[in-house]
């Protein structure tokens, strides 16, 4: 059957309630990097892509302003960690935007609306029992006069035996760690090795937990590493979760001087008050996505699976909220073939390194969705970006939209009167198709190589019907082949705004149609406006010179060289 309407069973994401998209709160700690963009413009893809499918998504992040990323970076540069958070709160809020990456709410997990919600969940949680006191012997460094919680210390991993940081195996086998677990420790400020005192803490009963994880892993939707990491995780056998910590800054624990929660407590809870600000704002409603039916994705880097797959679902199981239905976890990056890493100079600074070089922020966002699949590890190298933006950007892209346009304008000055062969709309009904596939699996790079693969075939398309050729002799044939070539040209437009939403405004004007968003993705197939006035048509990519890539290959070679690696 052929019908040039959307077929509802080709696009299975459910559709029958609210979508609640979050992403992965960046800490504030310092400027974005190409790491997170991995997370984020999937995400934004996502929902663009959704919404384009008449879903109703509300799509929030924040930042994560506690712990010690925060008061470590504070205590380096001597200032206040509230002056290091508003400083990146900031910085993050305003590139977003740039970047086309559009948050319905960006919180913060400082604002009072978190201490709220926080300390609201954690006395639930010990409302129910979930929560009990413990004294332990933790590490304190007799030098700095202070005990050394997560990334105050420094050691060996008890897994695996690499340098580790007190809460996390960082460079080893990625495991979360408890306080005290650390081996060989040593203060990472002043280098002294700690003393061990008694301190009282206060632990969530993660163990409670262990039937319910099961069952809710087993049922979780999202990418599958996600389910699969956190199920072996279970059946490794779990341990109880030290929720508090011994530092001033962060969220207080009710009821005990001196105590703050830890972190990964108040940061994902950071998603509820986000949530909460948007309702507040725009005067929805976040108790339909938080303890009603609406449905909660978040998008994780690989390296939080744990926190949110096993410490979340049981926070909010315990205290009565709702639980997330998918999980969507992104893969690692490496930059110029090496694993990502801030301080031996393997990053790239996504305003300095890129915005500032005058690069486009559309042709970021593509080369992060079609470089790879989502759950694999991302490569940023300059040289691959120049053949990216070359090869598929200018050559096969931009040529195939500027040479449509560019001829239309010049022979009829209007889009001309025709009708869509069948193989052409064929094209983008498959397109479509595929890409309704790969969102049900979250599947980005197959999205944009869809769009991409539209446009490859509109160059042979055009290049098979010839209307320069063809233009005098048989000018109604001629006119017929332009007239579904812009019919290709406007489908693009359609399907290329989730992964390039400014090229997709664009080429609308160019286009003659002026300012359009949110155009519904049966647009795509809807009929050609004849005879709107052609906007001036202007290619839309530029091709990177070699000099280009060796100077930025270059920065990077002396990052590492400078780093000492
Ligand atoms: N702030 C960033 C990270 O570990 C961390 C995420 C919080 S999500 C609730 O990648
Ligand atoms: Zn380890």
């Amino acid at each position: 059957m052929r019908c040039s309407e959307l077929r509802e069973e080709d696009l299975k994401y459910p559709r029958d309630r609210a979508i609640l998209v979050t992403c992965g709160l960046p800490y504030v700690n310092g400027p974005c990097h190409i790491a997170h963009l991995r997370t984020y413009v999937p995400a934004d893809v996502f929902v663009r892509f959704l919404r384009k499918m008449g879903r109703e998504v509300v799509f929030v992040c924040g930042s994560d302003t506690h712990g010690t990323p925060i008061t470590v970076k504070a205590e380096e540069e001597g200032v206040s960690p509230r002056e290091i958070v508003e400083r990146y709160h900031r910085h993050f809020l305003e590139l977003f935007p740039r970047l086309g990456i559009v948050f319905d709410n960006y919180g913060s997990t400082d604002d009072p609306l978190n201490h709220r919600r926080t300390q609201q969940i954690v006395q639930e949680l010990m409302r129910r029992g979930y929560v009990y006191p413990k004294t332990l012997r933790l590490p304190y460094c007799p030098h700095c006069d202070r005990f050394l919680p997560d990334r105050y210390l420094r050691g060996v991993c008890p897994h695996c035996g690499a340098e580790a940081r007190g809460d996390e195996c960082d460079q080893g086998c990625g495991r979360h760690l408890e306080p005290g677990e650390l081996l060989e420790p040593r203060c990472s400020i002043c280098g002294s090795k700690p003393e061990m005192r008694e301190t009282r803490h206060y632990f969530f009963r993660l163990t409670a937990f262990e039937e319910f994880l099961r069952g809710f892993l087993g049922e979780l939707e999202g990418t599958e590493n996600a389910r699969n990491y956190a199920l072996q995780w279970v059946e490794r056998g779990l341990r109880d979760w030290n929720i508090t910590r011994n530092l001033d800054w962060g969220v207080r624990f009710p009821g005990e001087e001196g105590l703050v929660l830890y972190v990964w407590v108040d940061a994902p809870i950071g998603y509820i008050s986000s949530t909460e600000e948007w309702a507040q704002r725009r005067g929805g409603d976040w108790e339909y996505f938080w303890r009603g039916p609406g449905y909660i994705v978040h998008f994780i880097g690989g390296d939080i699976i744990y926190h949110h797959c096993i410490f979340w679902p049981a926070m909010l199981k315990g205290s009565g909220y709702s639980l997330p239905y998918a999980v969507v976890a992104s893969g690692m990056v490496k930059v110029e073939g090496r694993v990502f890493s801030k301080s031996r100079g393997y990053v790239i600074w996504v305003e300095d390194d890129y915005l500032k070089e005058g690069l486009d922020p559309d042709a970021l966002r593509y080369y992060i969705v079609s470089y790879t699949g989502h759950t694999r590890d991302l490569d940023f190298s300059w040289r691959t970006y120049a053949d990216k933006v070359n090869h598929e950007l200018v050559a096969t892209l931009g040529n195939f939209l500027y040479r449509a346009l560019l001829f239309a304008k010049r022979h009829y000055g209007v889009i001309p009167e025709g009708e869509v062969e069948p193989r052409v709309r064929a094209v983008v009904e498959e397109a479509i198709e595929e890409i309704g596939r790969s969102l049900d699996e979250y599947e980005f790079k197959r999205m944009v190589d869809a769009v991409l693969g539209v446009a490859s075939y509109g160059n042979r398309y055009l290049q098979q019907g010839e209307p320069w050729r063809r233009i005098e002799a048989e000018p109604e044939a001629a006119e017929a082949v332009v007239h579904n070539a812009l019919w290709l040209v406007k489908a693009i437009a359609v399907l290329l705004e989730p992964v390039m939403p400014s090229k997709a405004e664009e080429l609308w004007r160019q286009l003659g149609y002026g300012r359009r968003d949110n155009v519904p993705l049966a647009e795509a197939l809807k009929p050609l406006e004849t005879g709107l006035r052609l906007g001036e048509p202007q290619p839309l990519f530029e091709k990177i010179p070699e000099e280009k890539v060796r100077e930025l290959s270059e920065r990077i070679a002396r990052r590492v060289r400078e780093a000492g690696g």
